[in-house]
């Protein structure tokens, strides 16, 4: 587990990043947000960006830098959020989501300087594009590591299973993926539009299955990090953790209403009280 310090810096970090992404989203205005998608995935990008990541926001284009995939890109409020708190976007550029000419899309655009590895959003590509990453540290012989953010809903995507099992053909033990299993997709419960056991599959594949029942948890999280960084078997790395769709606000939590859509005013203010109160 990691030292106590470094978890409550990434717990200090994943309340501000629930702000930035209410604030954000809020700044959207009509055109709306996913909300419930950024805040079940927080603890998960936190402990990447503030405990197992190796990277510098003063040298966003470090060579040796781990690389980060959100392949679930509607979630990209999390990874904003993270990369505000990092120093990569200003608090200024922050309140620029989703405006005409902002570098801040509904769903991430490459753009190196501010930390945004890869252009994401259509479900299954990022994650493909991430295994060829990991390929290709492995050819060019660079120790880097990636990692990349599923969604649950996601792992319907064929293309998901063609990427992983070709990762694990090429024994790609440099990538970590993390499955956000919130449980509730764009159109209903996950279990209830495909009902797979995606454990059982991921270990079809030939992956190296860790289950996390608690992934809204900093401190578990970083900890199943960890250990799948030092895991010696060989094979690419996913982590299975279970979370809570919109976690942190009471009336986002689990609600298919909050995949995505806009805020007013009121409920601004009482997603601000929740997290003031938490
Ligand atoms: C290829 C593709 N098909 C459909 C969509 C539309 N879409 C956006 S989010 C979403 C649901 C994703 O669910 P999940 O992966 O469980 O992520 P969550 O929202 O729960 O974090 C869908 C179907 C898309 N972005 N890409």
């Amino acid at each position: 587990m990691g030292d106590q310090q470094t978890v409550a810096r990434i717990k200090k970090t994943a309340h501000n990043m629930r702000r930035n992404v209410i604030e954000m989203g809020y700044t959207a205005g009509d055109r709306g947000a996913h909300f419930g998608p950024a805040l079940s995935s927080i603890e998960i990008v936190a402990s990447l960006f503030f405990g197992v990541m190796k990277h510098d926001p003063k040298n966003p284009t470090l060579p040796e830098r781990d690389r980060f995939v959100q392949s679930k890109g509607h979630a990209c409020l999390s990874y904003y959020g993270a990369l505000v708190e990092a120093g990569y976007i200003t608090t200024e550029e922050m309140y620029t989501f989703k405006q005409d000419g902002s570098f801040l899309s509904g769903h991430p655009s490459r753009h190196l300087s501010h930390g945004i590895e890869i252009s994401s959003g259509s479900l299954g590509h990022g994650f493909a594009v991430a295994c060829g990453m990991a390929k290709a540290a492995k050819v060019k012989k660079e120790n880097h590591r990636v990692y990349c953010l599923v969604g649950d809903g996601e792992c319907n995507e064929g293309l998901v299973w063609e990427a992983a099992m070709n990762a694990a053909k090429n024994g790609l033990d440099n990538i970590t993926a993390i499955v956000d299993r919130n449980g509730v997709q764009l159109a209903g419960k996950t279990n209830e539009i495909m009902d797979i056991d995606i454990e059982a599959l991921w270990r079809a594949a030939g992956w190296e299955v860790f289950v996390l029942e608690e992934g809204n948890d900093a401190a578990k999280v970083l900890s199943a990090l960890e250990m799948m960084k030092d895991s010696t078997s060989g094979k690419p790395h996913v982590i299975i953790a279970q979370t809570v769709k919109g976690k942190g606000i009471s009336f986002m939590e689990d609600s298919l209403d909050w995949h995505a859509r806009p805020m007013n005013k009121d409920q601004y203010d009482e997603a601000v009280s929740f997290l003031e109160n938490a």
